[in-house]
Parts: C-alpha cells; structure tokens; sequence
C-alpha cells in the first residue's frame, strides 16, 4: 500500500479543489491524444479526431477526460484504498480493452504538464512529487489485473 504523508495529503487536496475537473480533464485527454497519438485508436467511436484543434474541440473527447478525471477525484477520496478503489476499473482497461499500462504513465505525465501549467509558481517541486506519485498510484491500480 502507498503510504501518504500528512504533508502530501494536503498538498493534493488543496490543489485538486482548485482545478475545474470537467476542463482539466478535457484538455488532459485531448493533449494525451494530440501528443501520443497512437492512444486515438482507443476511441474509434469519438469521431473527428483529424487535427489537434479536431480533437481539442471534440464534445466526446472532452466528456470522456472528464470521466478520466472523476476517478482521479475518487482515488484522492480513497487515498489510501486506491488498489481496491479501481478494481473494476482495472478489469475494465487490461481485461476487456488491453490498453498497454504504459499509456496510463503517459496520462499522468499530461496531467503534470497541464498542471504545472495551470498552477505556475504554485506548483512546487513538493506539489509535483505529491501529484506524481498520486498519478503512478493510479497507474499501478489500474494495470493490477496485468501481474
Ligand atoms: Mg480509461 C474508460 C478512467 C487511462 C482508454 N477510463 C474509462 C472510464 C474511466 C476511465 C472512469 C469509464 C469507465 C466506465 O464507463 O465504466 N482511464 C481512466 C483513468 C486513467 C485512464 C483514471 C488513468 C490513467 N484509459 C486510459 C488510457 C487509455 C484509456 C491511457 C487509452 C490510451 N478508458 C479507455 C477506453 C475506455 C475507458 C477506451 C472506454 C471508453 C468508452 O467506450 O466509453
């Protein structure tokens, strides 16, 4: 189990309730798609997907990063059951839809990057190893059902 400090606690927390969760999550899974765009033929039902401003603009795309990031919210509710927490989730991605676990790493590091950048100065080196290891935790959690 991932131990969390009372400091790291608080640093995501803090943070998380400052992000717009639906616009955050849209811009994180359309930046996903724009830069490693091998993880666009996941979703061959999302429709245009042909540019990066197709995909930026794209109503399913933007819904689906807000679901993506609705689980984050729930692993930061369950910090410390994140294993449990995304058991079916995990089901979901290695059984049925075999996505490689290293795109889960990708994810994640879109999400530093966006992140960073919504926050600036704010997002200290400490806040960045708080959402890192938060972000390599969920990524851990949802490729369980691959070991
Ligand atoms: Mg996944 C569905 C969360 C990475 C491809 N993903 C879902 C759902 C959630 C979720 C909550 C909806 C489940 C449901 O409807 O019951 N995904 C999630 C997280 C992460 C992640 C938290 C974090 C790393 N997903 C991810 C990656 C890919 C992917 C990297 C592919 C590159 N997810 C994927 C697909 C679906 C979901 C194809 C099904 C979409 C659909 O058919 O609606």
């Amino acid at each position: 189990m991932v131990h969390w400090t009372a400091e790291e606690k608080q640093l995501i927390t803090s943070h998380w309730s400052k992000i717009d969760v639906a616009q955050m999550g849209g811009d994180v899974l359309a930046c996903m798609m724009v830069v490693y765009p091998w993880t666009q033929r996941f979703f061959p039902d999302f429709g245009n997907l042909s540019s990066p401003a197709a995909i930026c603009s794209n109503a399913k795309v933007r819904a689906h990063g807000k679901k993506v990031l609705m689980s984050f919210a729930e692993a930061i509710k369950n910090m410390d059951n994140i294993k449990e927490t995304f058991a079916k989730l995990s089901e979901l991605h290695c059984v049925k839809l075999h996505v490689d676990p290293v795109n889960f790493k990708l994810l994640g590091d879109v999400l530093m990057t966006l992140l960073a950048a919504h926050f600036g100065k704010d997002f200290t080196p400490a806040c960045h190893a708080a959402f890192q290891k938060l972000a390599g935790a969920v990524a851990h959690a949802l490729a369980r059902q691959y070991r």
